[in-house]
């Protein structure tokens, strides 16, 4: 390593570069003395130095100053968008090579890790606002690669709003809360964001998605990344392929449900930031595929939409996706502002291999992340940042400006240069220098939409029909709850007849009548009879799997030691959390004397925020817990969310008495009933069971579970 710039060796960097570049930044502070940021020892941080005790404070006190000065600068911008992120450092591996598509060094050699940092965020609330409300999560990936940074800055829906960037701000305008008020926070549910969407039929196939259980991530470990727009891959030959990156979790895709989602809201705010921590934190580090749907040059034009249209979807059926290598996310960063906040993600940054399309989303984004960031940090000079820098040396002649932090040495700051031997010297492409895709490019100059980009419907109606019957129940209800807070009755009329009605019929009228319209007599639409059963989040979840799903046992004093311990087992052998939530924190003694500590009490968890529940016997236990309201409470919502709930010996009798509608119970051996899984005497076969329903996710198709008092 000749260039102390470079943290790479001639393979690449190692998955600990990063990692060794950060660290002389680090601070740490035990066993040392308080000192001013000019290093000088402090003596007294309580007390202003003042004339006489009781007098006034002194102009002299630098300390006071420089202490509340630079409390006064704390904060910078936060975010115009994706203000509320939580991000994790990882590592990404490819598969095997795959030089035949790419020259993307990150994409040649299967044995190297790839330092990688992750932001994910939600779009339209401000940093404080609630991680669980219906929107899109951004997903903004940067590799810190041997031929520098390449961000992958996605999303978790794989299509946009919109079709040209220069419709962003009013995309962005019409759904943060309305000017006036600044009300709504962190929801599209209002008059000035159904007003344009319902005037902007570019968006249909996308709101279609925003309604759906993708914008209720269960968690960020299981829902999955796209990076949207065509790209395009580039060999060494010169040769260009489009691709369409995916990013698939390895513990499937799920979703909370509605309620549940703004119950947790108000419970913890933090979830799934506290989630995304508490996993790897844990050692349960989120895994994602990544995956890859390529298009050769030749077939741009043989699809039933435009490849630049960022408003549609390849769907699988016509170009599969590739899976290519893994991402795990293992680091949790050291501190929030310095890595989470500041780092500056940019579609912009590519390496050679990686290489762009026309599509005009793409394009507009390309000019507004670099200006956003000198937005946020005032400078230009972001990239010096420790969680911006590349692990690639730096070299040019872009110099000063406001917290420069590089000594560049020398005399010469320009290009052409003979005073510094022509260096930093440009790099031919066989060097490692970027060259543009040199695509043929002819027209004239038009602000004009084409004709391939004006089908809004047909995938959008393609969508409804690709998911299944449960979701498009609750994509319905998510329409009349988004279109419900809409007061103006001329915006929800056109979201039925200009917008729904030519999707679905069906969907139109169930909306119109859930929102106080007149249902459409006929569909106004055209029907499709495509099919991508891969947008259905149901479809892409994972069944087999009880890992890292969190469980609820329910107990009190005198619970059933054995079957409680047997539970207990099998869910940690599957990888599952069980936790212990009782009336009060403490120690609670079982019917043969052994005891366990609650991890939480009803006061400090809630039911919204487990996967599933299990209530063991014990004769005085289930006595106990029939007379707290809260452990009836904790059954109804399970219930009402779909969630698996098991019991045990006595433990049938609380579901018995929470009067859960049309339930089969056990009254020997074990019952299954739609994720209730109940064994009073005979508890063989209870375990494993219980396993299956809780790898089952939800289990949505109860009767009459709305009837549940919760
Ligand atoms: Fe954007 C942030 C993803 C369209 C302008 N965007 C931002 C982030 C993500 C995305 C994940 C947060 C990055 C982070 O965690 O720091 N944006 C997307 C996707 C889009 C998209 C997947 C469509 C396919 N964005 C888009 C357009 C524009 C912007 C069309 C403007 C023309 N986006 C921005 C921004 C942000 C941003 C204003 C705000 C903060 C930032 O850049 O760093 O420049």
């Amino acid at each position: 390593m000749s260039d102390p710039q470079r943290l790479t060796d001639d393979h690449g960097p190692d998955e600990a570069a990063k990692d060794r570049q950060l660290e002389p930044y680090r601070e740490d502070a035990d066993g040392e003395y308080l000192t001013t940021n000019t290093g000088l020892r402090v003596h007294d941080t309580d007390n202003s130095l003042t004339a006489g005790e009781r007098g006034p404070t002194l102009l002299e006190d630098f300390h006071l100053r420089e202490k509340m000065t630079h409390f006064d600068h704390e904060r910078v911008p936060e975010r115009v968008v994706h203000a509320r992120g939580s991000a994790a450092h990882g590592t990404f591996q490819v598969y095997e090579p795959l030089t035949d598509l790419t020259k993307a060094k990150v994409f040649q050699d299967p044995s190297q890790k790839t330092p990688v940092f992750v932001r994910f965020s939600t779009v339209v609330g401000f940093r404080g606002s609630a991680d669980t409300v219906r929107d899109v999560r951004g997903w903004a990936t940067k590799f810190y690669t041997e031929d520098g940074n390449w961000d992958l800055v996605g999303n978790n829906m794989p299509v946009f709003f919109i079709q040209d960037g220069i419709k962003f701000p009013d995309l962005v305008h019409a759904i943060k809360p309305e000017p006036h008020s600044e009300t709504p926070q962190a929801s599209a549910a209002h008059d000035n964001f159904w007003d344009f969407i319902s005037l902007m039929p570019e968006s249909a196939h996308m709101i279609m998605w925003v309604l759906s259980d993708r914008a209720l991530p269960r968690s960020y470990a299981m829902m999955e990344g796209f990076g949207v727009h065509t790209f395009r891959l580039v060999n060494a030959e010169g040769k260009a392929r489009f691709v369409k990156f995916h990013w698939r979790p390895v513990l499937g895709t799920h979703s909370l449900v509605w309620d549940e989602t703004q119950k947790i809201a108000g419970k913890n705010p933090d979830f799934n930031r506290m989630d995304l921590w508490d996993r790897i934190e844990d050692g349960d580090y989120p895994e994602f595929e990544l995956g890859l749907q390529v298009v050769e040059e030749e077939d741009e034009h043989k699809f039933d939409f435009d490849l630049l249209d960022p408003t549609k979807i390849i769907p699988e059926a016509e170009v599969p996706v590739r899976i290519v290598g893994k991402m795990t996310l293992n680091r949790n960063p050291d501190n929030f502002f310095a890595e989470t906040e500041q780092v500056a993600f940019h579609p912009g940054h590519v390496v050679p291999g990686i290489d762009f399309t026309n599509d005009p989303l793409l394009q507009g984004r390309l000019f507004s992340y670099i200006d956003t960031q000198i937005n946020r940090f005032s400078s230009a000079n972001f990239n010096e940042l420790p969680i911006n820098r590349p692990v690639a040396a730096v070299h040019n002649n872009q110099r000063d400006g406001f917290m420069r932090q590089t000594v560049n040495r020398g005399p010469v700051n320009y290009s052409p240069n003979s005073r510094g031997n022509g260096c930093p010297m440009t790099a031919s492409a066989e060097e490692g220098g970027y060259v543009h895709y040199a695509e043929r490019v002819e027209g004239h100059k038009v602000r004009e939409r084409s004709e391939s980009f004006k089908d809004h419907f047909s995938q959008a109606t393609m969508f409804w029909h690709s998911i299944t019957d449960d979701e498009q129940d609750r994509l319905v209800a998510a329409a009349q709850f988004e279109l419900g807070k809409v007061k103006t009755k001329a915006i929800r009329e056109r979201m039925v007849a200009e917008f729904f009605n030519r999707i679905n019929h069906d969907l139109a009228v169930r909306v119109a009548e859930g929102i106080g319209v007149e249902p459409p007599a006929e569909f106004a639409g055209t029907e499709t009879d495509k099919r991508a059963p891969e947008v259905s989040t149901v479809k892409r979840g994972r069944y087999d799997t009880i890992r890292t799903r969190t469980v609820a046992i329910v107990l009190a004093d005198g619970f059933d030691h054995e079957q409680f311990m047997a539970v207990k087992e099998t869910l940690m052998e599957g990888g599952a959390k069980p936790k212990v939530v009782a009336h009060r924190q403490g120690t609670f003694t079982s019917a043969g004397g052994e005891t366990v500590e609650a991890d939480e009490s009803y006061l400090t968890a809630a039911s919204v925020l487990f996967d599933a529940f299990y209530v063991p016997g014990g004769a005085a236990s289930v006595e106990a817990l029939k007379s707290h309201g809260d452990a009836l409470h904790v059954v109804h919502e399970g219930f009402r969310h779909g969630k698996p709930i098991g019991a045990t010996g006595e433990g049938v009798e609380l579901l018995r008495a929470a009067l859960l509608p049309a339930l089969d119970l056990s009254d020997g051996g074990m019952t299954v009933d739609k994720g209730v899984v109940t064994a009073r005497d005979d508890l063989g076969g209870f375990s494993e069971a219980f396993r299956e329903a809780i790898a089952q996710w939800r289990h949505f198709g109860r009767d009459r579970k709305d009837q549940a008092p919760a």
